[in-house]
């Protein structure tokens, strides 16, 4: 919802005589409203990455790129609060983690493709949400917001 901040002169007419009248500008100034939760750039953002190989075992944590970013922006243009990004579902084994402030997402353990035969098209999804900090209600998780990481063979 729009609000509007009127500020209006009207026309101001005594009633002497003769008449003395004067004109006036209205003006309407228009505030953004902050209504709208964030929104993501894409409904689906989609990676590549190649299993690991060998499998050291060492903790890695390895950005993965994506094409456009995963961004949110608030809706409310004039306000453009600022965004928190959480990963709500499809990172229960840990595997991933995201950036709360920019959106970058990491992978955190190696991965054997081999190991992950229940992975259904080999490919992890991930759904994420963008809230805002300012007002962790207003989320823009109601936009279908998934991440589809797509793991290949390692080329050996
Ligand atoms: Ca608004
Ligand atoms: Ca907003």
């Amino acid at each position: 919802m729009v609000r509007y901040n009127t500020d209006i002169d009207e026309d101001i007419d005594d009633r002497g005589t003769p008449p003395k009248s004067t004109n006036a500008t209205v003006q309407i100034k228009v505030n953004d409203n902050d209504d709208l939760p964030p929104k993501f750039t894409k409904g689906v953002y989609r990676t590549k990455i190649k299993e690991f190989y060998p499998i050291t075992g060492m903790r890695i944590h390895q950005r993965l790129k994506f094409n456009p970013p995963i961004h949110a922006f608030d809706q409310d243009l004039a306000i453009d609060a600022p965004i928190r990004y959480d990963i709500i579902a499809g990172n229960e084994r840990h595997l991933f983690s995201l950036d709360h402030v920019n959106g970058s997402l990491f992978l955190e353990k190696e991965i054997d493709l081999d190991a992950e035969r229940s992975l259904p098209g080999n490919t992890f999804v991930l759904q994420i949400q963008a809230s805002q900090v300012d007002n962790p209600l207003k989320t823009g998780r109601y936009y279908t917001n998934a991440i589809y990481v797509l793991l290949s063979y390692a080329t050996v």
